[in-house]
């Protein structure tokens, strides 16, 4: 729904990074939840939330972001 969105997320090998990824989306404005995937490369972000503003903080830590369906 339009209170969720999946993400791909490319630059994660090991738990730490997971951590990483979590910690920058959680300071993003209006997102409720994170749950990071690292088998999957995928975040789950829950909130009424702006996609780029997601993808710009994942860059900041060092990652990437795209939106996925
Ligand atoms: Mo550990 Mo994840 O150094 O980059 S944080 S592999």
């Amino acid at each position: 729904d339009a209170d969720s969105h999946y993400f791909l997320i490319s630059g994660m090998t090991c738990a730490s990074c997971v951590s990483s990824v979590e910690k920058a989306i959680q300071q993003v404005d209006a997102v409720t939840a994170v749950s990071v995937n690292l088998a999957e490369r995928t975040a789950l972000v829950q909130g009424d939330i702006d996609p780029e503003s997601v993808i710009h903080a994942v860059s900041d830590a060092g990652y990437g972001a795209e939106l996925s369906e």
